[in-house]
């Protein structure tokens, strides 16, 4: 075989390496909205896994730290989740013709110390797909979200093929926070902030986004790791003056 072409399968395996990257079980955590792009007031976890075109079996348990102040004061341990939504690439049962809408997935919510966390178990479509969407467990929260961090439990995940054969893929949460003030999590603080603080304000309900007041005061020097003032009443003055704390800093 010529130079040339050696040169050539060398670079086509270079570039299809580069393509396939990294295998992992990715947590991406968001901030719920509805299609029309308005923000519900709700997070949620999307779990996806990445380069692993084999997966069919995906478990796993995730954890969020109590510090979210889940919102469930008035209801049952468990309602902190608020819905658990299956991916696209879940798959379904194929008992009737045509087979059923329901996906293969199983969830169930389980404490620990200082955390809250979800067991899922997802069967996953025969296709070849780079990016495949498990789920997106959403929750609710008091308050906005804090620096501590959303993890997996160690030695929880689990990725296997068609054959059962196991796949490396390490678990990864790739953004717990945002930045303090920046309300719509788009990476900035900003105009478009200050108007999603005034529609939840007009709003009149507790949308945690937008409560982002220290609730200690003496904390405010550092307001980025401070729980916010979770009040049961709503958004107030106290969070406008953060946000416009936040914003004078960030210019
Ligand atoms: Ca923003």
């Amino acid at each position: 075989m010529k130079a040339p072409q050696w040169v050539a399968i060398l670079c086509a395996f270079h570039i299809a390496s580069l393509a396939l990257g990294q295998a992992e079980v990715r947590a991406t955590v968001m901030l719920d909205r509805t299609q029309a792009g308005a923000l519900t007031g709700r997070y949620y976890v999307k779990v996806t896994l990445e380069n692993c075109p084999t997966a069919r079996m995906c478990t796993f348990r995730l954890n969020l730290p109590t510090a979210y102040a889940f919102n469930n004061a008035a209801a049952s341990a468990n309602t902190w989740i608020v819905d658990m939504r299956a991916g696209a690439d879940v798959e379904t049962i194929q008992a009737g013709s045509p087979p059923t809408a329901a996906p293969v997935l199983f969830a169930e919510a389980a404490t620990g110390t200082n955390v809250k966390g979800v067991q899922v178990v997802a069967l996953l479509k025969a296709e070849a797909k780079n990016s495949k969407h498990v789920c997106d467990i959403v929750f609710t929260s008091r308050g906005r979200a804090t620096l501590a961090p959303i993890t997996f439990e160690a030695g929880s995940v689990s990725v296997k093929d068609q054959a059962l054969n196991p796949i490396t893929a390490p678990a990864r949460v790739v953004r717990a926070n945002a930045h303090f003030g920046d309300l719509n999590w788009d990476g900035g603080i900003g105009l478009n902030d200050f108007d999603a603080w005034v529609t939840a304000w007009k709003q009149g309900t507790d949308l945690p986004f937008a409560d982002i007041a220290p609730v200690v005061s003496g904390s405010a020097s550092q307001p980025a790791t401070a729980l916010s003032s979770q009040t049961p009443s709503g958004i107030g003055l106290d969070d406008f003056d953060a946000w416009v704390t936040a914003w004078k800093s960030s210019q």
